[in-house]
């Protein structure tokens, strides 16, 4: 299933005249900022389309299957290539050895080139047995207290690596589920020992134009301690590894109302906040629909990235993920709706008048600060967001695009309705 130009374009002028109404009318309102420039910094935001995001997502109680779903590698590049076509902002795909080993790299790459995809962040898994594995990651992985199963999880990780420069990635990300369930179970200096040690020979391995991604969540596989367990513990091991290592932050890897703006605001200040999973959530990691629970949250948050991006040139644009994966929605209609609600929390934070917003802070007048935050967020972006879509070839309305060349239908019809992504 590949979609044409040709196909995009005939949608988009049914709903062209609309758009171009609302978006003379929003432009001629915005006075303090050029548009044109939020349309050229949304139309180049690219987020990748992680590829375990792409078959129906499971709970530990089940899995519904949605029919249609990518098998292969190959396919699963071939539904980004449908995001891409529909949004012009999935041009990344990020892989998870062992489940997307390529069999042919060639045809791997001129699949993705065709797409004009990019791989990103290679992911490596230390938190499930493989099949053919000596030892088994029951008691943990890299923070193991075996010599043995760290250089086992230790070679898997410089194995993806290798596999990932076959492909053209420049970077690692790592998650651990490494932890304990029960007090006492593990000796807290000798895990954290161990980690560090582990990562620093792994970060050691990467070629030099590679950046390591170190990801932490509190809780879960683990319910008592996680080896990785937040920003603070990520960053000291990233310290340790060097300049190319960074922290991650994953939007559901937080505990209920941490500041994680604030969090994102430290990491940059610091040059330090390398990459970036999307997702939202109410509870825990749920990796529900990005902007689905917590918008206004999301909107802060790129508040802090954009003003980060702009005046922290040592941190590196970070690279942008979305983690987000289901059991009961189209997972291409919840990435739609994912990248969708991405772009406009984007450009909600561009349109805040920050000199405005610099003079209320000099000021402490508290609520001007809060109504200038405000004004930008109760903004209808949605104009501009379309815009930059349009720019791009894209289309103005993806997920109605999507349905109305009937995707899904055409998946099932070319794969089955029995098919299984491999994937969590
Ligand atoms: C597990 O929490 C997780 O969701 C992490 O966020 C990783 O990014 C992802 O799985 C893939 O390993
Ligand atoms: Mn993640
Ligand atoms: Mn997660």
């Amino acid at each position: 299933m590949k979609i044409e130009q040709d196909q995009i374009s005939t949608i988009n002028k049914t709903s062209w005249q609309q758009h171009n109404e609302a978006f003379d009318h929003l432009a001629s309102t915005i006075k303090h900022i050029d548009v044109e420039d939020i349309i050229s910094t949304l139309a180049e935001f690219q987020i990748a389309i992680p590829s375990w995001a792409l078959g129906a997502g499971g709970t530990r109680f089940g899995r519904f299957r949605f029919g249609g779903e990518p098998a292969t590698l190959a396919q699963k590049l071939n539904d980004i290539g449908v995001l891409h076509s529909l949004t012009g902002s999935a041009g990344a795909v990020s892989l998870h050895i062992p489940w997307d080993i390529p069999e042919d790299y060639k045809a791997i790459k001129e699949i993705a080139s065709s797409h004009n995809i990019e791989f990103d962040a290679v992911n490596s898994n230390t938190f499930q047995d493989q099949p053919d594995a000596q030892h088994s990651y029951k008691f943990g992985s890299l923070s193991h207290i075996h010599r043995d199963i760290r250089n086992q999880a230790i070679a898997h990780n410089k194995e993806v690596i290798d596999i990932g420069t076959k492909l053209g990635s420049k970077s690692l990300t790592i998650w651990l589920a490494d932890g304990s369930s029960f007090p006492g179970q593990h000796n807290f200096q000798k895990a954290f020992s161990h980690t560090r040690e582990s990562i620093v020979d792994i970060y050691n391995y990467m070629p030099e134009d590679w950046k390591l991604f170190i990801e932490y969540k509190p809780y879960e596989p683990n319910f008592y301690s996680t080896v990785i367990q937040d920003w603070g513990t990520s960053l000291l091991l990233a310290n340790a590894c060097g300049e190319r290592a960074f922290t991650l932050v994953d939007l559901g890897h937080h505990l209920p109302n941490t500041n994680i703006e604030q969090i994102v605001a430290t990491l940059m200040l610091h040059g330090k906040l390398g990459g970036f999973h999307f997702n939202d959530s109410k509870y825990g990691d749920d990796d529900l629909t990005v902007g689905a629970i917590k918008p206004y949250a999301l909107f802060l948050i790129f508040n802090e990235l954009v003003y980060g991006m702009k005046h922290n040139t040592n941190n590196p644009t970070p690279s942008w993920m979305i983690d987000a994966s289901h059991n009961i929605k189209d997972p291409l209609e919840d990435l739609l709706q994912s990248l969708d609600a991405a772009m406009i929390a984007y450009a909600k934070a561009m349109l805040i008048d920050q000199k405005k917003l610099s003079e209320a802070q000099q000021s402490n007048d508290v609520s001007r600060c809060q109504e200038i935050l405000k004004d930008a967020y109760l903004t209808d972006v949605r104009p501009i967001v379309q815009q930059a879509r349009l720019n791009v070839s894209a289309a103005l309305h993806p997920l109605e695009a999507y349905r109305s060349l009937n995707v899904r239908k055409q998946l099932i019809k070319e794969r089955g309705l029995k098919t299984a992504a491999t994937g969590l």
